[in-house]
């Protein structure tokens, strides 16, 4: 049978260090993860402001994505969901591009291909059986490249999540199914979404390892899915990875969570949210200081001043565009007007 872990694993709090990452290494990932939070937070006041639309929050999610991430190697793929939203910006995505996105301008798309990093999925769980197909397509031709998908607690109960997750592993598809666990999917609880005791439980049921980890803690999180993707490289299928979180911010920027969250657990975990931990692990190791942390926050800030000018500087779109590449013949009703 195959082993499933659902003790949580852990390495900041245990005060070890993960085999084979030096301090380059550290402080790449620490860049990625203050990349990700200051995408996040700008992009909250870029909603303020009417900057952009609607978004999805990530804050203190940034540990499970830039974890991942640097598990990966560039033949990849990455397959997120609308709360992984910039993380093709660990890819070389430009912020504007994502930017864009958000606020409903076509340049927001980019071609998978350059980037190995699919579009951003907004439908709960669909993009599963997306990368289970992917990942299958790359061993059916031999190519020496797996693929991650991204998807919440929620999404778990949907079949599209199921029907993935079995085909990957009846193809043995060198997949990793990443459980973003942030025990909320919106206003409904974990307790409401499942009976499993843990998620990673699920598993089992698909034949398929799965290890549980502390989501908050990005080198537990670059451990686990560093040893899944080693696992899809050489011939073992997929591994399902359950990252436990607790979602301390809103949903969106469309959500009011206080009328069901349990704000003082909200408290808890924004205390010992994942970048402020991560930066007290490197300043005990000696790798961060003031200056340091200054020089690498205000990078991420520019980059974001760029990135938001670059965006708003571009000319706002063609109507018509709506219409490119979905009919042949325009219907009746669509015919006045159309120059197609
Ligand atoms: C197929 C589908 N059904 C419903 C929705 C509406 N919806 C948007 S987010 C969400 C909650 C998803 O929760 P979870 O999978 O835990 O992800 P999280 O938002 O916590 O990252 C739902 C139901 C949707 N986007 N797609
Ligand atoms: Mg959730």
């Amino acid at each position: 049978m195959a082993q499933v872990a659902n003790e949580l694993r852990r390495v900041l709090d245990e005060e070890r260090e993960v085999e084979g990452l030096g301090e380059a290494d550290l402080l790449s990932l620490y860049r990625s993860m203050v990349l990700l939070r200051t995408y996040d937070e700008r992009s909250v006041v870029y909603h303020r402001q009417g900057r952009i639309g609607t978004y999805a929050i990530f804050w203190n999610h940034e540990a499970m994505q830039a974890g991942s991430v640097h598990a990966l190697a560039e033949q990849d793929w990455i397959f997120p969901s609308y709360r992984e939203s910039a993380i093709g910006l660990l890819r070389g995505i430009p912020a504007a591009t994502v930017l864009h996105w958000w606020r409903g301008h076509p340049a927001g798309w980019w071609n998978p291909a350059d980037y190995n990093v699919a579009s951003i999925c907004v439908p709960i769980a669909t993009h599963v059986p997306h990368a289970a197909g992917l990942a299958w397509g790359k061993k059916l031709k031999g190519e020496d490249a797996c693929a991650i998908v991204y998807f919440g607690d929620g999404a778990t109960s949907e079949g599209a999540f199921h029907e993935g997750a079995n085909l990957a592993a009846v193809m043995q598809a060198p997949l990793i199914l990443f459980c973003t666990n942030n025990q909320w999917a919106i206003s409904t609880p974990l307790s409401a979404q499942t009976r499993a005791e843990a998620l990673v439980d699920k598993a089992v049921g698909y034949g398929m390892p799965g290890v549980r980890v502390d989501g908050g803690d990005v080198l537990a999180v670059f451990e686990a899915t560093r040893e899944a993707v080693e696992s899809a490289r050489s011939g073992g299928g997929p591994t399902f990875i359950e990252a436990l979180s607790y979602r301390a911010a809103p949903h969106a920027t469309a959500d009011d969570p206080r009328a069901y969250i349990d704000l003082e657990r909200v408290e808890q975990e924004k205390e010992n949210e994942c970048l402020g931990r991560y930066e007290r692990y490197l300043r005990r190791l000696g790798m961060l200081g003031d200056e340091l942390e200054a020089e690498i926050k205000n990078e991420a800030a520019e980059l974001m001043r760029e990135g938001i000018a670059a965006a708003e500087a571009e000319p706002d779109p063609d109507p018509e565009l709506l219409f490119d590449n979905a009919y042949v013949l325009p219907p009746p009703n669509l015919r006045e007007g159309w120059n197609g």
